[in-house]
């Protein structure tokens, strides 16, 4: 993908070095100035297809080269797919994502995928997908489906990218990418951060993603989970003040875009989170668990999201059960 460049590394690095307090200032202005400031949507993750992946990504539980003791299973039947995406949209959330441990989806495996998309669409979620690469004949057949987002992380700076993974490159991302975007699919592309990278790897890495064409319209920021039997189970952990930085430079690059605090919450405390979305975030995962790791407790963000004020954000065209028609917004409710 060729890209134009709006933003030198330098640029961002420069954000980066910034005082706390300036660089967290702008970044919320240019949050307020594109964003409702206490809104953040919600998506809930389901692993669909668990484990036994050929790719060797040295943070993932799921690569088939690392004993993480993670139990493999087939892709999931469609009526349990349905299920948890009942349960998500009772419990408050508007999109519901489907993951796979696969390098890519073969054309029969995504025939059942899109079965997948169908049913979340129909019950009137945003539907989202991570499969792995695709071709652009396979982009066309999800879009055709309905999907409206689809998950591809570049996961780090392309500099620091072959210390992380060797069984592709990042180019075979930016292609699919690529892919996804001719389209007309939602581009959701982020990484993971405390991995080892440097500073500048973070400036590299969010300048790669807003010098794309169009930048994605959803950035998930992950903080490493430190998986035992993993290359990276031991690094250590990741200041949470260079996080905020890093979304508020996030912010601040990809202006329209949702930032998502992604994988990592569970570690976080409430100040961290409560700092993350003033630097910009505005887009969390929620339900108990992410793909294959445990994620922040709903009711522990029932509390949060009540303790700051913010409430779900409801995209047009999408249902919820929590949804008042007097009070107008939305909340997030236990769905059990
Ligand atoms: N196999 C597909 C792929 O790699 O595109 C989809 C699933 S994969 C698990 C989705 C993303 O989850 C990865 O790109 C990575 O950014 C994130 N992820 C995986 N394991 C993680 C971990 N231990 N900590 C933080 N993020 C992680
Ligand atoms: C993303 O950036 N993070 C999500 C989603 N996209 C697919 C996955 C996080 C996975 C965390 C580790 C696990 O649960 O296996
Ligand atoms: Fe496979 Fe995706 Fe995990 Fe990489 S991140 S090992 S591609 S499931």
């Amino acid at each position: 993908m060729t890209a134009s460049v709006r933003w030198q590394v330098a640029d961002l690095l420069s954000l980066f070095e910034k005082p706390f307090n300036d660089l967290l200032f702008e970044a919320h202005q240019v949050h307020r100035a594109h964003h409702d400031p206490n809104a953040v949507q919600v998506s809930t993750l389901l692993s669909i297809k668990t484990g036994a992946c050929p790719e060797d990504c040295s943070y993932c539980s799921q690569s088939a080269r690392y004993d993480t003791g993670l139990e493999r299973e087939r892709l999931l039947p469609l009526d349990e797919v349905e299920q948890a995406a009942l349960k998500a949209q009772k419990a408050g959330a508007s999109r519901f994502c489907m993951g796979a441990a696969w390098r890519n989806p073969t054309d029969r495996q995504l025939e059942k995928v899109i079965e997948m998309v169908r049913v979340v669409k129909d019950i009137g979620m945003e539907a989202c997908l991570t499969l792995g690469m695709l071709t652009p004949e396979q982009a066309r057949r999800l879009k055709e489906a309905g999907l409206d987002y689809y998950n591809h992380n570049i996961d780090t700076s392309p500099e620091f990218y072959n210390q992380v993974i060797t069984t592709r490159t990042i180019e075979d991302r930016l292609n699919t990418l690529e892919h996804v975007r001719n389209a007309g699919i939602n581009v959701c592309s982020g990484g993971i951060l405390g991995m080892g990278e440097s500073r500048e790897d973070r400036a590299s890495f969010l300048a790669t993603l807003a010098n794309l064409p169009t930048p994605p319209e959803s950035v998930p920021l992950n903080m490493l989970v430190r998986i035992p039997g993993t290359p990276m189970a031991n690094l250590p952990a990741f200041d949470p003040i260079e996080f905020i930085r890093t979304v508020a430079v996030a912010r601040i690059s990809m202006p329209k875009s949702h930032v998502r605090l992604s994988a990592g919450r569970e570690g976080m405390d409430e100040a961290t989170q409560a700092w993350c979305f003033f630097a910009g975030a505005n887009s969390i995962f929620y339900g108990d668990k992410l793909l294959t790791t445990n994620n922040t407790e709903t009711h522990a963000d029932n509390a949060l999201f009540a303790k700051l004020g913010i409430y779900p954000l409801i995209p047009e065209g999408c249902q919820t059960p929590t949804q008042s028609p007097t009070k107008q917004k939305a909340s997030l409710a236990d769905a059990d």
